[in-house]
């Protein structure tokens, strides 16, 4: 049995990580079965999350895991595309990872209102009187490695615009089709449905939300998704957005 590491589900949604819940979607879209654990982070090989173990062999990040999945079980996630397709594909799944989920963890990290509605309570496991000096540890370290990236260091204002045009650029290459490439899901339908499943969640109030729900055809295809691959949050209080 594959074991994914996680860190649980969070604000309505499969998993707290946008990461997490790409890997979880890849293990379905390859029609695999797992198991979560969410105590790995303390022994994650490149200090995060996800990391897999399959029968011994530890993959670490969502991406490497969806080769591992692609070699092992002899499938292609992206089966029917054609070159241009997969490179799209491929440029899209980076986009929302490398840039649009930096504007988020922005939102939820460095505002101090969002903050509090949503990592504050991861380290509710942390015992008193650790709990403060810990979460401003952490706290500084997200901080960081957002500035690291980049996109911290604009106005959030200049963030938000630079978010938008990635948001407005999956609904435009999305359109009416059911999934990006078109009637089956590929590869970065796990990153793009992700995505745009944590921007929509209610439970913060980003200047990213708005512009999310305002493209009715991403509203719908993660309910869509949502409702096929993760049943059990199709009710949830993250999908009242749409
Ligand atoms: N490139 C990695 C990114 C994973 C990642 O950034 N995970 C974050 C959560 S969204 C994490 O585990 N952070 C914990 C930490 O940095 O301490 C992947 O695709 O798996």
């Amino acid at each position: 049995m594959i074991t994914i590491y996680t860190f649980g589900p969070y604000f309505g949604l499969p998993d707290a990580s946008p990461f997490v819940m790409k890997a979880m979607m890849l293990l379905k879209l390859a029609g695999l079965e797992y198991r979560e654990d969410r105590g790995g982070l303390r022994r994650a090989p490149k200090g995060k999350l996800p990391y897999l173990d399959d029968a011994g062999t530890i993959v670490a990040d969502s991406t490497l895991i969806r080769f591992h999945l692609e070699e092992k079980y002899g499938t292609d996630l992206d089966a029917g595309l054609d070159p241009a397709q997969r490179a799209t594909a491929w440029a899209v799944e980076k986009m929302c990872e490398e840039h649009l989920y930096w504007a988020v963890v922005a939102a939820r990290w460095l505002d101090d209102a969002n903050f509090a509605k949503g990592p504050a309570g991861f380290f509710e496991v942390v015992p008193w009187p650790l709990r403060p000096i810990v979460e401003r540890l952490v706290r500084r370290k997200v901080a960081a490695a957002a500035w690291a990236q980049g996109l911290a260091r604009h106005t959030p204002a200049d963030r938000d615009r630079l978010a938008i045009r990635d948001i407005d650029a999956l609904a435009a290459l999305l359109g009416e089709k059911p999934f990006l490439t078109g009637e089956h899901p590929c590869a970065a339908d796990a990153t793009v449905f992700s995505s745009v499943a944590h921007l929509l969640t209610p439970t913060f109030d980003t200047p990213l939300l708005e512009p999310t729900r305002m493209h009715p055809n991403l509203v719908a295809y993660r309910d869509r998704m949502m409702r096929t691959y993760f049943p059990e949050f199709a009710e949830s209080e993250a999908m009242v957005a749409g």
